[in-house]
Order: structure tokens, then C-alpha cells, then sequence
């Protein structure tokens, strides 16, 4: 069996001390991310060390409401805080005019990568989906309801459409200017869109979702789009079918055999690999390594985590599990 490509959300972050360098040296989260340089740097770090088959920008969801002229900050132990938006009244507040200035140094970012990135690493560029930028915009942090979010969804749906408006051509627009800097693939990661019953997922994950992929399409109809409906259950079928991405990433919940005959049979796969095994490591990572690829190994499929890497992962695990992927 050819072993499968593999890349690892989060891949470049906390757990890696030189990340926590480069952090250190840029002085915050966001200068960080606007930094073209130490962006690049911390991009590569987890492909020096491990040689994985694609490599992530690193940025933020959080750079679009940024760049719309949000007020953003990432609090030691506590994430990011917005001033949070909650009505359409308040939408004034957002600036679509300066958001591609504000963003220039991503789009250097990703061109740099284009340059530096090993010839057999594919690049990826990413954005949030509309809706879970939203639930960030909303609550002004993250959270474990959505009360706000869903508030506005309930009460004043035309509103918040005009909210996911503003987001599906940013967004899309953003996407665009990854992919004229040298961005190959890209994902867009709906984190949230497991909370919303299925017509509202419909409505504010699957459709905004669909406008992007086919805004991205209209200008490269060959694009290949991953997207990451998180925690959506069976619904990743529509998912799937409806908003014309090429591959799906799968949650640490899906089942294998249920996603190897439900899900791989439309597209791709990609995942799933419970970041907290990659905490344990040893012989129950190994364990959950070898049943996803003997389940999912023998269609295309992509290997990742099922989310993102936490910053506890000691560095050893993913050393052996790249070695683990790789056959040796
Ligand atoms: O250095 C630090 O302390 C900041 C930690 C950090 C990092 C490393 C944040 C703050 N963002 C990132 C980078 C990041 N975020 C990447 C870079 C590329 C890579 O994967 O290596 C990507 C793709 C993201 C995407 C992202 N940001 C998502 C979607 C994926 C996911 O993990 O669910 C979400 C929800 C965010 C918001 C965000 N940014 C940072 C934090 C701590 C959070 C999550 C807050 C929460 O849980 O609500």
C-alpha cells in the first residue's frame, strides 16, 4: 500500500520551542502572523524537523474581522477577544475598504513559501468559514453556547446575512489573492459548524461555503478545496455534495468504517487522528495510526489529526508518527 501524503493542522504552533522563539521575537500573536518573515520561518520550522508533504500558512482566521477594522487581541491563556458586533445597526462599524491592504503581508507570506517550501511540499492557504468567523465576530471570543450567535440567527436572519455577506466576498477575495501568491490547495476550516441544527446549517455553513468554493472556481476551476465541517455527523454527506469541495477533513468522531463507505466513496479523505492520542503517543497512537490507515489508507486520503495539535504534544510523537506514515 503507497503510503498516504500527510500534513498536520496546527502544525507549526506552541509545542515546537523554536515557534515559541520566533513568537517571543515578534512581540505578539498578530505581529506574528502580519510579519512576512517570521511567518515563513515558523511555517517551515515543523517541515525541517518532521518533512511533512504540505505546509500551512500561518495566519489566523481571526486576520479577516481584523482586517475588516475589528478590534482583535490574543490573551495569554484565554485565546482571542473582539469587540464583539451583534446587530445589523452595528455592522457600520466594519471597514471593507482596507482589508487587502491590511492583508498584504499574508499574500507576502504565502509568496515567500512558494519560493522556499521543498519542491515536493504542497502549499496550503486557508481561511475560517464564514460562519465560524461569525460566532467570533458575535460573541467577541470563544464559546461554549453561541448564545449571541444564535440570537441573531433566530431573531434577525436578514441581518446576520448581511454579516456573512461581508465575510463570503472577503473571504473569497482573500482566498483569491492566497492563490495568485502560490497557494496549491486550500482549506477552509468551519470549526463551529457542528452547533447549528441541520436547516441552519444549511443556510449559514453549507451555502456561504458553496459561494466561496464557486467564486474560487469561477477564476481556477481546478482549485483543490479541503473543507473541515467540525463536528457536523452525518451531515458531511450534503456538506460534501453541496458545497463542491474536492476533499473533507474528518473530525476525531467519525467513525472510520461508516466515513470509509459514506464519505471516501464521494471525495478524498483527510484525518482523523485525536490530537490527545498524539499527547499519549506510544503504543495506543500507534494502535489508532495503523486502524486509520488500514480503513481509510487504500482510497485517496490525506493523513491529519481530526483538529488541531495542542500545545502539551511533545515533539517526539509527531517524530514518530511522520516515521510511522512514512513506513519506517
Ligand atoms: O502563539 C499563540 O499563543 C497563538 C496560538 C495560535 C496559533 C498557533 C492561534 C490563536 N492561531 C494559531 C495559528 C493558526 N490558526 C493556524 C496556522 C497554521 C497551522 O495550522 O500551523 C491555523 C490554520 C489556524 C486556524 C484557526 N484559528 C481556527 C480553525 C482551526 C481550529 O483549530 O479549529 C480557529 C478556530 C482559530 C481561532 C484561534 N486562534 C488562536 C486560538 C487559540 C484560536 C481558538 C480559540 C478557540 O478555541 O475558540
Amino acid at each position: 500500500m503507497a503510503r498516504p501524503p500527510f500534513w498536520l493542522m496546527r502544525q507549526a504552533g506552541r509545542y515546537l520551542p523554536e515557534y515559541r522563539a520566533a513568537r517571543a521575537d515578534a512581540g505578539s500573536f498578530l505581529d506574528l502572523c502580519y510579519n512576512p518573515k517570521l511567518a515563513e520561518e515558523v511555517t517551515l520550522q515543523p517541515l525541517r524537523r518532521y518533512g511533512m508533504d504540505a505546509a500551512i500558512l500561518f495566519a489566523d482566521i481571526l486576520l479577516i474581522p481584523h482586517a475588516l477594522g475589528q478590534p482583535l487581541a490574543y490573551r495569554e491563556g484565554e485565546g482571542p477577544v473582539l469587540d464583539p458586533i451583534r446587530s445589523a445597526a452595528e455592522l457600520s462599524k466594519l471597514d471593507v475598504t482596507r482589508i487587502h491592504e491590511t492583508l498584504a503581508p499574508v499574500y507576502e507570506t504565502v509568496s515567500r513559501l512558494s519560493q522556499s517550501i521543498p519542491q515536493s511540499c504542497t502549499l496550503i492557504g486557508f481561511a475560517g468559514a464564514p460562519w465560524t468567523v461569525a460566532t467570533y465576530m458575535v460573541e467577541g471570543r470563544g464559546s461554549k453556547d453561541y448564545a449571541h450567535t444564535k440570537h441573531w440567527i433566530y431573531s434577525d436572519p436578514d441581518g446576520f446575512g448581511e454579516l456573512m455577506e461581508i465575510l463570503v466576498a472577503s473571504t473569497t477575495e482573500y482566498l483569491l489573492r492566497q492563490v495568485a501568491a502560490g497557494a496549491e490547495v486550500i482549506q477552509i476550516f468551519d470549526t463551529w459548524a457542528g452547533v447549528l441544527p441541520d436547516d441552519a446549517f444549511r443556510k449559514w455553513a453549507i451555502e456561504p461555503t458553496r459561494r466561496i468554493v464557486e467564486g474560487l472556481r469561477a477564476r481556477h476551476p481546478d482549485l483543490p478545496v479541503i473543507g473541515f465541517p467540525k463536528g457536523v455527523g452525518a451531515n458531511i454527506i450534503d456538506y460534501v455534495k453541496e458545497t463542491g469541495v474536492t476533499a473533507v477533513s474528518l473530525d476525531t468522531g467519525t467513525p472510520l468504517h461508516w466515513a470509509a463507505q459514506e464519505v471516501q466513496s464521494l471525495v478524498p479523505v483527510q484525518g482523523n487522528l485525536d490530537p490527545l492520542l498524539l499527547v499519549e503517543g506510544g503504543a495506543a497512537m500507534e494502535r489508532r495510526i495503523a486502524e486509520i490507515l488500514e480503513t481509510l489508507g487504500k482510497r485517496p486520503f490525506i493523513f491529519n489529526l481530526g483538529h488541531g495539535i495542542v500545545p502539551q504534544t511533545p515533539p517526539e510523537n509527531v517524530a514518530r508518527l511522520a516515521a510511522l506514515i512514512r513506513g519506517e
